[in-house]
């Protein structure tokens, strides 16, 4: 029978969506949601403490029961476990840079581009639930700083560590994407002819066609 998964957390978050999607470059199957055998579940729930004792989201449950947090682990876990599209090159040297970039994303582009930025419009904080544009405005600079540093990374080649789609794409795109979608957070993209292309690029990845809507 075909392996299973569940995915904790919901389909909005960019971390799920880049499990989702690696799941989809495997040809995995998988369900998603706030629920742990069965039962619902809240972020920090003692449940949730059980398999992340963070309390983020995502956790990978496995059918046996056994689970994994933290995007990075799961992705590397699901590459080596199936075939399908690699996620990691065999050069040693190489892989750590995928590993590099995965993390670099994961901690600082995601503090900026996501939690600073993008948040403050989806959950607005601020009076009668208004959005702190003095929050929005401070945070525009470290996104701008973000955009920066990807760009540059990227310089002329396909993907974000050279010419292979890997797991530091995985981790990107759904971050990429948001900010693109969004209004103000699109003009911070807007005339940045690269990182614009690469975002279509990965956009057109069957996987992404289906987790990235
Ligand atoms: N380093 C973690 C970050 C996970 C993370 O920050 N997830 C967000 C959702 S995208 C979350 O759990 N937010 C809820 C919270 O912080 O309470 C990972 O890579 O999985």
């Amino acid at each position: 029978m075909e392996t299973q998964f569940k995915i904790l957390g919901p389909e909005f978050s960019t971390f799920v969506r880049s499990v989702m999607i690696a799941c989809e470059e495997k040809g995995l199957t998988y369900r998603y949601g706030m629920k742990l055998n069965g039962e619902p579940v809240n972020l920090g729930d003692k449940a949730h403490l059980a398999v992340h004792p963070y309390g983020k989201i995502p956790v990978l449950i496995l059918e046996d029961g056994r689970s994994i947090c933290e995007t990075a682990a799961i992705l590397r876990f699901l590459d080596t476990e199936f075939s399908g599209t690699a996620f990691l090159p065999e050069d040693h040297f190489e892989r750590a840079q995928v590993d590099q970039w995965s993390n670099l994303i994961n901690i600082y582009a995601d503090r900026a581009i996501v939690r600073q930025y993008l948040l403050e419009f989806v959950f607005p904080k601020g009076e009668g639930g208004t959005v702190r544009m003095d929050k929005v405005e401070a945070a525009i600079p470290e996104v701008k700083q973000a955009i920066a540093k990807l760009t540059a990374q990227l310089g002329s080649n396909e993907y974000i560590c050279g010419n292979a789609f890997s797991m530091a794409d995985i981790m990107l795109a759904p971050m990429l994407d948001y900010l693109q979608r969004h209004p103000q957070g699109g003009e911070l993209l807007a005339g940045n002819q690269a990182l614009l292309t690469y975002l279509e690029r990965l956009r057109q990845r069957p996987s992404c066609k289906k987790v990235l809507i």
